[in-house]
Order: structure tokens, then C-alpha cells, then sequence
């Protein structure tokens, strides 16, 4: 286990935690700077950098860059292919879209994007990446088979199947952007069948929510458009702030 899953695992040991998502492709690097600032500053666990369209190149890398500059928190790349790689992070998320129906997102990219991860000596942190309806453009991207969200048993058995196939965190997206988030009632069926940390992302806007996820079972809360759609770091800030009162419960 590397540094960052370390640090993870050792915080999950006092409490639940929140991760912010910055997409390169929305957002400066000067933003970006910003916000993980404020992040450090109100308790966010780390700022986890990725997106579908866009969010590669010198565009992630300076993105990247202005964090690392800007705050201490672990930066963990979110990657929608193997072009999500950037040498400046810290860790990548080597995840498998579980549910896709086109073997290029379980395997094909990873295979692409392996030798890449060694050479930057990024820290690799495998995980299953599970979509839920609707799935937003990452489903759509993805090309993913959407979990209905009423059948949270489906979702459990891809996750515990992901846990078998040796991945250290199970992530349940209902896709950035998404009206609604997950909802808890899948949260508690899949975190009753596995025993690694359940992160929870997509829809989620405010500490009321946050705080029904972890209640039905989540260990970590990843929240995007929250703070990329405030109108200022002021009203960031409180969205922050809400959103750990929700989830340090
Ligand atoms: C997307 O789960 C993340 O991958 C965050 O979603 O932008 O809706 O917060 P939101």
C-alpha cells in the first residue's frame, strides 16, 4: 500500500471524508488554485483532479501543477482514459468502469495508460468504478450499462465482485451533474456486502445529502459541481463548510 491509500486508510480510522473534484477542462489553473486553498483551509481530505471531455494534456498537467503549489493536500488523478495521466500528481485511481459494455474502459485504457502510471511513478490505488443511472456524460462516455436505481442488489454484486477481483475501494457514481445523487438505500446494500471503503460521488450538493450517504453507509463523499458552480470563494466556502458538517457526523 502506498502513501496516499495510507493516508486514507489512517483518516477513515477517525472519520468519513470529503474529496473535491476539479475537471481541468472547466476550470483555470488560477481557479483551480483557489479552490484547493480553500479546501485545505475548511478540512476537505484531498482533491481528486479528472474528467470525461478535455481533461488531458498540458491542460490537466498545469491544473495539477497550481494545486500542488497552492495546497498540501494528496492529489489524485480521476482519469477518464489513459490521457488522464499527469507525472505532477501524487496518486492515480487505476480504476475498472465495472459496468461498461466496452472492454476498453474495464482493461483497454489501463493496459494503455500502465507503463505510463511506472514511468511517473505515480501511486496506482485500484479501484471499482460502478455507474448508476442516469450516469451523466461519464455513462454516456463510458459507455456503461447504468445500475437502475432501484436495484441496488445488482450494484453490490459488481462491487463485491470488484473487491474478489482485488480493488481496494469501490466507488458508486451517479455522474457529475446528476439530479439526484445515489440513492442510500444502495449505499447500505453494497456496504453491507464489502469490506473495502465505499466512495460515494455524482449529484451530491449540499451537507443534507452528504450526510444521508454516510448514515446509509458511505466512507468518503466526492462532490464537483458544488464548488465549480458557486459564484465565489465566499459561497464556496459555505458550501464546504455545510458539506463537512454533513459528513464529519
Ligand atoms: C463526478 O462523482 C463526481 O465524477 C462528482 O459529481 O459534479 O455532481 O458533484 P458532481
Amino acid at each position: 500500500m502506498g502513501r496516499v491509500e495510507r493516508y486514507i486508510h489512517e483518516k477513515l480510522e477517525e472519520n468519513k471524508l470529503h474529496f473535491v473534484l476539479i475537471d481541468p477542462d472547466d476550470t483555470s489553473p488560477e481557479e483551480a488554485s483557489k479552490i484547493a486553498e480553500l479546501c485545505e483551509e475548511v478540512g476537505v481530505d484531498a482533491i481528486m483532479v479528472g474528467g470525461s471531455i478535455g481533461a488531458e494534456g498540458s491542460v490537466l498537467d498545469n491544473v495539477v501543477k497550481a494545486i500542488k503549489e497552492s495546497s498540501s493536500l494528496p492529489v489524485i488523478l480521476f482519469p477518464g482514459s489513459h490521457g488522464g495521466i499527469s507525472k505532477y500528481a501524487d496518486a492515480i485511481f487505476f480504476m475498472s468502469l465495472l459496468n461498461s459494455r466496452n472492454p476498453f474502459f474495464i482493461t483497454g485504457a489501463q493496459a494503455l495508460g500502465a507503463f505510463t502510471v511506472k514511468k511517473f511513478r505515480l501511486e496506482p490505488i485500484p479501484m471499482a468504478y460502478i455507474i448508476v443511472e442516469p450516469g451523466e456524460t461519464v455513462g454516456w462516455v463510458g459507455e456503461a450499462k447504468p445500475i437502475p436505481r432501484h436495484k441496488p442488489k445488482i450494484a453490490a454484486a459488481y462491487a463485491l465482485a470488484g473487491q474478489y477481483l482485488g480493488m481496494r475501494l469501490v466507488y458508486l457514481e451517479a455522474g457529475s451533474g446528476a439530479p439526484e445523487p445515489v440513492p442510500p438505500e444502495m449505499v447500505r446494500v453494497v456496504k453491507s456486502a464489502i469490506d473495502v471503503p465505499l466512495i460515494v460521488g455524482g449529484g451530491i450538493r449540499n451537507g443534507n445529502q452528504a450526510k444521508e450517504l454516510i448514515k446509509a453507509g458511505a466512507d468518503i463523499i466526492v462532490t464537483g459541481t458544488a464548488i465549480e458552480r458557486a459564484k465565489s470563494l465566499e459561497e464556496a466556502k459555505v458550501r464546504l463548510k455545510h458539506l463537512r458538517e454533513g459528513i464529519r457526523v
